[in-house]
């Protein structure tokens, strides 16, 4: 460590602590002039100094108090407001930070591979050297509907297909498109960021679905992003049916920096969701989101245990929970429209994850459910990691699916 830095071959001006060259570099959001105000950055930088010993000083220096944004010891990306939610109302200590691109489109592609090349084929089959007629259409809507993406939205494309075209041939490509056009069009109302009104605080999130949808998974994706944008959030162990719920949970708190309540196995979840709520208010949180159970034995039992959740939570806060998000597994296909219909009506859902969408998705069911429930879709998932919860973006997955190139 010792030797000159021109002879690492690293320009002395640009030996900054690694901490502060990530600094310049935009990490962090902190601009590169605030750096070069600091005293050990002016000695590094004037270049007229002989490189001794004194040039590594700054590796024994403390380091610099960390920014509120940084209070959790999360690796990769930093959230942004917009990345998926917002906030009501701006809020000036919700530090932001850019993030770096991924190849998220690719990944979401892949997931959504076999919908769309088993898709793609089918189009190539029906329209190569063959001119439009109603048994063409009719074919194809049966195609559209097999991709569940719905009687609707199906006939919508067969109409825009047939608008002045009859006996003409139309290019697989120009069908891919328009196919494209319309699942955005359907798509494109629901992709909405999830909306946080801390005017009222905590904001409550309560999160429900079939077991092994991905709830707990998402509740840690979710808590990273909105701690990464300044946010505090508590967890609240609902799922007190299993001890590795918790465990699953406890993880994700850790993670993520962010306090855990949770009781004893079997304990009433509801009673857990009240206490955490006191809890959140004693921590001054900005967000509770609470974890429930898959697994419950029955439609009435679920309902009950819900039911009595929401119930305890409202003796606090009369609105809550403010957003209900349920998680959908998107290798289930149709079976994600009647989860959507039950717990509805159960939980009050007003909002939905799409989650697996790396794996082998049927994505189809996606604008069958937005054109029946019209319910906002938040985020996707698209891998098991922190990081692997994007924004919905009704394009991008409209190009997955009729399996074109992308915008991304
Ligand atoms: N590939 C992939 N796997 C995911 C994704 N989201 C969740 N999983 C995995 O799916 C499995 C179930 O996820 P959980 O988060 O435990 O699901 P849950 O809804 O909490 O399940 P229960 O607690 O049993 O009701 C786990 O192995 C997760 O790692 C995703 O977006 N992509
Ligand atoms: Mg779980």
């Amino acid at each position: 460590m010792d030797e000159p830095a021109d002879e690492r071959g690293v320009e002395p001006d640009s030996a900054l602590p690694p901490a502060e060259a990530a600094l310049v570099a935009g990490d962090g959001g902190i601009d590169a002039a605030a750096v070069h105000d600091a005293p050990v950055d002016a000695a590094l930088v004037d270049g007229e100094r002989e490189p001794d010993h004194d040039e590594f000083a700054w590796l024994d220096a403390p380091l610099p108090p960390e920014p509120e944004s940084a209070r959790a010891p999360i690796p990769g990306r930093v959230g942004t407001e917009g990345e998926g939610w917002s906030l009501r109302e701006a809020r000036a200590d919700a530090v932001l930070a850019a993030e770096p691109r991924k190849p998220f489109f690719q990944r979401l592609r892949e997931g959504l591979a076999r919908s769309s090349n088993q898709l793609s084929g089918q189009i190539t089959a029906l329209f190569t050297k063959r001119r439009l007629d109603e048994e063409t259409l009719q074919e194809f809507e049966d195609v559209l509907i097999q991709a569940d993406l719905g009687v609707e939205t199906a006939m919508r494309i067969t109409d825009r297909l047939s608008d002045g075209r009859f006996g003409k041939e139309i290019s697989g490509d120009a069908v891919r498109a328009i196919l494209a056009d319309e699942v955005e069009k359907a798509l494109d109302p629901v992709a909405r960021p999830l909306e946080l009104d801390l005017s009222v605080k905590p904001h409550v999130i309560l999160v429900v679905g079939v077991n092994g949808t991905g709830k707990t998974t998402t509740i840690g994706k979710l808590t990273a992003k909105l701690v990464r944008g300044g946010l505090k959030v508590t967890l609240a162990a609902g799922d007190t049916f299993r001890a590795a719920a918790v465990e699953q949970l406890k993880i994700w708190g850790e993670r993520t920096n962010s306090t855990v309540v949770a009781k004893a196995i079997g304990a009433d979840a509801a009673g857990l969701a009240f206490e955490a709520y006191d809890e959140a208010v004693r921590n001054d949180s900005d967000v509770l989101i609470i974890d429930t159970a898959g697994r419950l034995q029955n439609k009435a039992e679920l309902m009950d245990e819900l039911a009595k959740i929401v119930r305890v939570l409202q003796k606090r806060e009369p609105d809550a929970p403010h957003t209900v998000l349920q998680t959908l597994d998107a290798t289930t296909g149709q079976n994600a429209l009647n989860q959507v219909e039950i717990f509805r009506n159960v939980a009050g859902v007003n909002g939905l994850v799409m989650t697996k969408l790396d794996g082998t998705a049927r994505g189809g069911i996606l604008v069958a459910i937005a054109a029946k429930h019209k319910l906002p879709v938040f985020f996707v998932g698209v891998g098991e990691g922190i990081d692997d919860l994007e924004p919905f973006k009704a394009r991008d997955f409209a190009e997955a699916i009729a399996g074109r190139a992308g915008t991304a």
